[in-house]
């Protein structure tokens, strides 16, 4: 994907960042203008790129940072974010039954790139293990079956379609009886060349009859922020659940395309990155905008933020279980946690005379245990939880509410017991105390 101008000019804002002394207030809105720079030239609307500026420069400059991560590191996450956000933030669902017929619309202006698209998409989905099918319900433009069927040809997929018929809903139909064998059916439509009513009766007209999985509108990429005005403009006479950004090879205005679509929470699904059918791609927000800039140095730095969330969780959940606050609400909370960063291993690791009085079974919790154990929490009311204390009738009800045996909520609240009391002796002990009103570090001993 070329894009090149917006990518080089996040580049060189990052650049920029690594390169002062001191991020403070004023290197802040010195990056800020340069990433506005970018994006306004890549024709972002403007209101959209001074909400960011505004975000990055609360966010970057908010009083606390996790330890370990420095403002630099912390500046450059934000940016990430948000421009990620701008992109659309999470990548849009693409969900497919490959046991059905899926049936799929492709609309939009003339020349957006329907026809190439189906062709792209089916190519795609054909990869994937589907086995796709084209109709060609234009006759509107002189040659677009023959056009939707060399396509068809090329990459093997067979193609409908009916010049004798002026009902493109009749042909759809027609398609899409005689794809029956097939688990995916396109529907490549007419373009005209303005959003014109009778584009969008056709339309109507053939959600009606089809009642599509997909209807998609397939947007030129290279007019920038004005597809916020075209995909609103089809939001508003049909259903379209997806967006196909087309051209975004060479094209200087993509990011104004992809953010105008979010703008009108138009999920992006897929862009077209060139002419030949390979070109297609699933669109993921923060992927993309981890390419634009330079994703080796995003991915790590990514890393370390999540390396480092985990790492807090981890600690927060062994410091409540030490200071004794935890209560069976946090139970499996607690126990997933030390389960996944095993950090009771780690405290008894480091505490060579005391490892062994941590109870065994409490540093190798049973996994099968732990899945019964939150259907049981669920089931308890908030009183119970508080006061673990429960007759037979209560066991068994909880039992029975969250299709476990009354054993099993018996193991838990046993499980409960024990941490409780295997934390309370260990409280007592100097040493752990110590080290405990010195904040837990699970990574380095601290004696
Ligand atoms: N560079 C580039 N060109 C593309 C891309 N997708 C489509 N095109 C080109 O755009 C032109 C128009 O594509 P079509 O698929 O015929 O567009 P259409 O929307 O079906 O057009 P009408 O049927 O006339 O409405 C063709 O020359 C395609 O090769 C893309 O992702 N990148
Ligand atoms: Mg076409």
């Amino acid at each position: 994907m070329v894009l090149s101008r917006l990518s080089s000019g996040l580049q060189e804002a990052l650049n920029k960042i690594r390169g002062v002394g001191v991020v403070d207030k004023k290197r802040v809105r010195e990056i800020i203008k340069e990433i506005q720079k970018t994006l306004i030239s890549a024709d972002v609307k403007i209101e959209q790129v001074f909400e960011l500026s505004k975000r990055i420069e609360e966010k970057a400059l908010q009083e606390h940072l996790p330890a370990g991560i420095s403002r630099r590191e912390h500046l450059i996450k934000v940016i990430y974010n948000e421009i990620a956000d701008l992109m659309g933030g999470e990548e849009a669902q693409f969900l497919l039954d490959p046991k059905r017929q899926n049936k799929i619309i492709l609309v939009g202006v003339q020349g957006s790139g329907k026809t190439t698209q189906a062709a792209k998409l089916a190519k795609y989905l054909m990869k994937k293990g589907y086995r796709p099918a084209l109709v060609c319900a234009d006759n509107f433009r002189p040659g677009a079956f023959d056009q939707l069927r060399q396509l068809g040809d090329e990459i093997r997929v067979p193609v409908y379609g009916d010049p004798s018929e002026e009902q493109t809903w009749k042909i759809a139909e027609q398609g899409i009886a005689e794809f029956k064998d097939r688990n995916v059916v396109i529907v490549d439509t007419e373009g005209r060349h303005s959003l014109d009513k009778e584009l969008m009766e056709e339309i109507g007209r053939l959600e009606e009859h089809i009642h599509p999985d997909y209807t998609i509108l397939v947007l030129d990429s290279t007019i920038g922020q004005r597809a916020e005005a075209q995909a609103r403009a089809f939001k508003e006479k049909c259903n379209i659940n997806g967006i196909i950004l087309t051209k975004l090879d060479g094209s200087a205005k993509g990011g104004g395309g992809i953010s105008a679509c979010a703008a009108v929470s138009a999920p992006v699904l897929f862009v077209g990155t060139g002419e030949r059918l390979d070109d297609l791609e699933r669109f993921d927000p923060k992927a993309f905008v981890g390419r634009l800039m330079g994703f080796g140095d995003i991915k790590g730095l990514l890393q370390k933020f999540e390396a480092h969330v985990e790492k807090e969780k981890a600690e927060e959940a062994a410091k409540r279980l030490m200071t004794g606050k935890f209560t069976l609400v946090d139970v499996y909370d607690q126990l997933e946690q030390v389960r996944k960063m095993g950090p009771l291993t780690k405290v008894a690791e480091m505490l060579p005379g005391l490892g062994a009085k941590i109870p065994k079974d409490l540093l190798g919790i049973q996994e099968e245990r732990l899945k019964k154990f939150k259907p049981i929490l669920q089931s308890m009311t908030k009183y119970e939880l508080e006061n673990p204390k429960l007759n037979r009738s209560r066991v068994e009800r909880i039992a029975k509410g969250s299709g476990t045996t009354p054993e099993d909520v018996r193991a838990l609240i046993q499980q409960y017991n024990q941490m409780r009391a295997a934390f309370k002796k260990l409280r007592k002990d100097r040493r752990f105390a110590r080290m405990f009103k010195s904040g837990v570090n699970l990574d380095t001993p601290s004696f």
